[in-house]
């Protein structure tokens, strides 16, 4: 199957706030030297967004590890052990809801793959560590008539979406970890959505619902011309080398 090639190969037309921390993220490429003054300035010119969103903005430079933030929300909440929740629901049995330690009594899985994001930037060999997907689609009692798994974010903004085969696959987790550390919140911690043989757009930061659908629903870049079938080097008109 051919792919069109996405018309937003750069993730652009979306909200101000993030292109205005995707500039500051590319500061970093000035090194360690030259980016501690401008990180300072940047950062008392961003106090309105970083009072509303302390945590979000300032670990990006210089020590970003070669990840570039991404966020179509101009601000995100902060959620931590007290107030995450996680629905799971739609077509399934028995519908409910995972708090932060319900998820992390559950057994862990831990992956280390390299990702790729559709603009061309990769990060070799980064560890993610959560629960498998399909664990908690089985503990749900998927129904028969059930195709797809879509996924929303407490961002507001951003969903996703998986066939409910692709959404069984051993390597897609429900992560609480990447980098060996909890999930950040510039990284869509508590909780993200880790697919890793896919483009990282398919990985939703600031996971809180996955309900399970008959057909597949395009998720927030897709609606955008980027592929469903998100396979790495598969897809997007792109060759990447798969990251699985
Ligand atoms: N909720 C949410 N999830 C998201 C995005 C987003 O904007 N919002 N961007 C996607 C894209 S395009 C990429 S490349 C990765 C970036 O993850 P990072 O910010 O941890 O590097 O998150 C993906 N998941
Ligand atoms: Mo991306």
């Amino acid at each position: 199957m051919t792919s069109e090639q996405p018309f937003d190969r750069d993730h652009r037309g979306t909200p101000v706030g993030r292109r205005l921390v995707l500039g500051m993220v590319g500061l970093g490429a000035l090194g360690v030297a030259a980016a501690r003054p401008l990180q300072d300035g940047l950062e008392s010119f961003l106090g309105a967004a970083a009072d509303r969103d302390p945590t979000g903005l300032t670990g990006l430079l210089p020590n970003g590890g070669g990840f570039r933030y991404y966020s179509v929300a101009a601000s995100v909440p902060t959620k931590d052990a007290t107030d995450y929740r996680l629905t799971v629901d739609g077509l399934v049995d028995h519908p409910g809801s995972y708090s932060l330690s319900d998820l992390r009594g559950l057994p862990q899985t831990r992956l280390v793959k390299d990702v790729q994001c559709v603009t061309g930037w990769r990060v070799p060999g980064t560890p993610f560590e959560g629960v498998r997907l399909s664990r908690l689609l089985d503990a749900a009692g998927v129904r028969p008539s059930a195709r797809a798994v879509r996924f929303t974010c407490f961002d507001g903004a951003y969903s996703e979406s998986l066939t409910l085969p692709q959404a069984r696959r051993d390597d897609v987790l429900v992560a609480l970890r990447m980098q060996d550390k909890p999930v950040s919140h510039a990284h869509g911690g508590p909780v993200r959505l880790y697919v890793a043989p896919m483009y990282f757009y398919k990985s939703a930061k600031w996971l809180s619902g996955i309900t399970v659908t008959d057909r597949v629903e395009p998720g927030y870049w897709e609606h955008y011309g980027y592929d469903v079938d998100g396979w790495v080097g598969r897809s997007n008109g792109r060759d990447d080398a798969p990251t699985v």
